[in-house]
C-alpha cells in the first residue's frame, strides 16, 4: 500500500478513536473511520487521486480533503494534535481494560483521579470505586477480573518469535538513506525470555524518510501511530513495535535509554545526579551549565560514571550497578564459552538425526564433546529405549567415537523420573552411562510436595548428573508443574547435582532468576539444547542468554569445562553427597 495513504488513514483512525473517547457525535466518528478505510484501499496516493477528481472518493468532502492537503504539505494534522492534548492519556489507557468504555473511564478519572491501570486495580481492591454513584461491588470485582486476565495473558511473546522480526526491521531501516545507526533496544536487547513489545531506535537527520520506510514495511499489519520522532506498529504476528528516531549525535544515549530496563535507569541516573550530570534519551548534560557531553558509545556513558561496561542482559537492577561501580561485575559467559552439549536426542528415540550426524554437526560448530541422551523406556510417545536398546546404543556410541573424528561422544540417557520418584532405568544400566539427565515427563498435575519429592529423590541417586528442564514450563503454553524451586536448588547443592538451563526456545528452563539463585547456592548449571535435529544445536544461544542474565561465569557452567575437566567432574561431583 502507498505510504502516505497509510499515514493519513492511521491519522483518521486516531481522530475517530479520540472523538469516541471524547463522547463526540457518532456520525462524525463514523465518517472518519470510513474515510480511513477508503484511503487505505487506494492503490495510488490519495492526494493524486483527489487532485485528479475532487469527488473521486465517496465520503471524503471538503473538511477531510483539507486535512489531507495539510498532511501532504506539513506532515501533520493540527486537529489531531489538538485532540491528543485535549484527551487525557488516562482515558486512552483506562479504556484498554475490557469492559471499560469512555464514560466509565471519564468518571474514574474525574471522581477518583485514576490515571493508569495499576491505580485502577489498587482502587478496586481498596473498595474505593463503589464510592462513585452508580458503581458497586460488582463493578469492582469485574474490574479486578478484567485487569488480572489482561495481565496474565500479558500479551507477552517468547523472545524467539520477536527477535528475528526485530533483526529484520533493523536491517531494513539500515538500508534507508540517511540512517546512520539502527538497533533493537528494550527487553529484546536485554534478551528477556518474553517480550512485551519490540523497541527499535534509528539515527538519522532525515526522519521523514525513515518514518515513511518504517510505515511501509511488509512485516506490519497496521501502523497505529506516527509522529515526527515516534511511530508504533503491529506486526502480522500481532507483536507491537515502537520506533524511536533520534539525530545521530543522540544515538548512543538513545540506545541506552531504549534498552532499559527502567529500574536500571533509575539506578544509573541516580549515580549521574550525584556527579552533577543529567542523563536522558537525548544525551548527557552537565547540571551546572546544561552543556552536552559528547558520547560516542554506550561504554562511554558507563565510564563517565566511573563504572565498567554493563552488558544489556545484566541491566535489570539486580545489583549490576553497584558491582560495576565496585569493579566486581561477573565475567559472564558467551557463546564461545560453551564446549559441548550434554542433552541431545537421535533417531534412536524421537530425534531426527543419527548419532554420527549429530556428532558431525556438533564438531562443525567447534564443540569438543557431546552426550547422546535419548529417552528412557517409559516414554512410549517418544520411543523411549528399552534396557536392551540402551545397552546397544552405548556400544554404538563407542563405535561412532571411532568413526567420527575431532569430537568426543559420551553415552548418556534422559531418564524419566517416574510418578513415584524412582528412575526409569535400573542402577546397573545407569552406572554404565557417562552422563545421566533426569527429567519429569509425566504426572504434571501432582501436587507440589509430590513433584518436589520426586525430583529430590532423583537427585539423591548417585548416577543422576543433571536435572533436565527443572520446572517443565512451556513459554506461552503452560506454566510448568508445581515445584518448590528453593528445595530443588538446596538439594541440588547438597547432592552435587547440576541443574539444566534447557535452551529449547519455548522452554528456557531454568529461567534467569532461578538459575541465578542456583548459582548463588553453589549449584553447577549445564546449558543444553535438548536438540532433536542437527539444526537445533544453534538454539544454544537462547540458553546462553539466560545464563548471562543469571550472571553465570564459565566456572558455574558444566559444559564450559574442557573434556578432561568434564570427565573429572563426572567422576567426582556426586562424592560430596552425605
Ligand atoms: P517489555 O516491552 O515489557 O518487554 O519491556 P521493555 O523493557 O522493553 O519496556 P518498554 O517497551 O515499555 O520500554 C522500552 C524502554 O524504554 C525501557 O526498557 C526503558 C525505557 N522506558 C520506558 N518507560 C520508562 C520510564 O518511565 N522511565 C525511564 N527512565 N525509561 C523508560
Ligand atoms: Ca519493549
Ligand atoms: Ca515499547
Ligand atoms: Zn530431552
Amino acid at each position: 500500500m502507498e505510504l502516505s495513504n497509510q499515514l493519513i488513514a492511521a491519522s483518521f483512525d486516531e481522530i475517530a478513536d479520540l472523538l469516541e473517547l471524547a463522547g463526540d457525535n457518532p456520525f462524525k466518528i463514523r465518517a472518519y473511520r470510513r474515510a480511513a478505510e477508503a484511503v487505505r484501499s487506494l492503490d495510488e496516493p490519495v492526494g493524486e487521486v483527489l487532485r485528479h477528481d475532487q469527488s473521486a472518493i465517496p465520503g471524503i468532502g471538503d473538511a477531510l480533503r483539507s486535512k489531507i492537503w495539510e498532511m501532504e504539505s506539513a506532515g501533520r494534522m493540527e486537529y489531531l494534535e489538538r485532540l491528543r492534548t485535549e484527551i487525557p492519556a488516562a482515558i486512552v489507557v483506562l479504556t484498554r481494560v475490557p469492559g471499560i468504555g469512555p464514560k466509565t473511564a471519564w468518571r474514574l478519572y474525574e471522581s477518583l483521579g485514576i490515571e493508569d491501570v495499576a491505580s485502577l486495580l489498587a482502587a478496586a481492591r481498596a473498595e474505593r470505586i463503589r464510592e462513585i454513584p452508580g458503581f458497586g461491588a460488582k463493578t469492582e470485582a469485574n474490574i479486578i477480573r478484567a485487569i488480572q486476565s489482561m495481565q496474565s495473558a500479558g500479551g507477552r511473546k517468547p523472545l524467539y518469535m520477536a527477535l528475528p522480526l526485530a533483526e529484520q526491521i533493523v536491517n531494513e531501516l539500515l538500508e534507508v538513506s540517511g540512517v546512520e545507526h539502527a538497533g533493537a533496544g528494550g527487553s529484546i536487547r536485554r534478551r528477556r525470555d518474553t517480550i512485551g513489545d519490540i523497541d527499535i531506535i534509528a539515527a538519522t537527520y532525515d526522519t521523514r524518510r525513515l518514518m515513511e520506510r518504517f510505515a511501509s514495511l511488509d512485516v506490519f499489519q497496521e501502523i497505529t501511530s506516527m509522529g515526527p520522532s515516534r511511530a508504533s506498529a503491529v506486526t502480522r504476528s500481532q507483536i507491537r513495535c515502537d520506533l524511536w528516531a533520534v539525530p545521530p549525535e543522540s544515538y548512543w544515549t538513545g540506545l541506552h535509554h531504549v534498552t532499559g530496563s527502567k529500574d536500571h535507569h533509575v539506578r544509573v541516573r541516580g549515580i549521574a545526579g550525584k556527579m552533577g550530570l543529567l542523563i536522558n534519551e537525548r544525551g548527557v548534560f552537565r547540571d551546572s551549565d546544561g552543556q552536552a557531553i559528547t558520547i560516542e558509545s554506550e561504554d562511554a556513558i558507563y565510564s563517565l560514571l566511573g563504572m565498567s561496561y554493563i552488558a544489556p542482559e545484566l541491566r535489570e537492577d539486580r545489583g549490576e550497578v553497584q558491582a560495576a561501580l565496585a569493579g566486581t561485575l561477573p565475567a559472564i559467559i558467551d557463546g564461545h564459552s560453551i564446549r559441548g552439549d550434554l542433552h541431545l536426542h537421535t533417531s534412536w528415540s524421537d530425534g531426527g538425526a543419527s548419532i554420527d550426524d549429530m556428532a558431525r554437526a556438533a564438531q562443525a560448530i567447534g564443540y569438543d564433546y557431546i552426550a547422546i541422551t535419548d529417552h528412557s523406556r517409559s516414554l512410549g510417545v517418544a520411543h523411549g529405549l528399552s534396557t536392551e536398546r540402551v545397552l546397544q546404543q552405548i556400544d554404538e556410541v563407542r563405535k561412532a567415537n571411532a568413526r567420527v573424528g575431532g569430537i568426543r561422544i559420551l553415552a548418556g540417557a534422559e531418564v524419566d523420573i517416574l510418578k513415584d520418584g524412582s528412575l526409569d532405568f535400573p542402577d546397573e544400566i545407569l552406572e554404565r552411562l557417562d552422563v545421566v539427565v533426569a527429567s519429569i515427563h509425566s504426572g504434571f498435575r501432582q501436587d507440589r510436595d509430590t513433584i518436589t519429592g520426586r525430583i529430590v529423590a532423583a537427585m539423591h541417586s548417585p548416577h543422576v548428573d543433571i536435572l533436565g528442564h527443572p520446572t517443565g514450563r512451556l513459554l506461552a503454553r503452560r506454566p510448568g508443574y508445581e515445584v518448590d524451586i528453593d528445595t530443588v536448588i538446596r538439594e541440588a547443592a547438597r547432592t552435587g547435582t547440576a541443574l539444566e538451563i534447557n535452551s529449547y526456545p519455548d522452554r528456557l528452563d531454568l529461567c534467569d532468576e532461578h538459575a541465578r539463585a542456583a548459582r548463588d547456592a553453589g549449584v553447577m548449571i549445564s546449558v543444553n539444547t535438548d536438540s532433536h535435529a542437527c539444526e537445533e544445536l544453534s538454539n544454544i544461544q537462547y540458553g546462553v542468554w539466560v545464563a548471562r542474565r543469571a550472571w553465570l561465569e564459565p566456572r558455574h557452567v558444566v559444559n564450559a569445562m574442557n573434556y578432561d575437566e568434564l570427565i573429572e567432574w563426572l567422576h567426582t561431583h556426586k562424592a560430596a553427597q552425605d
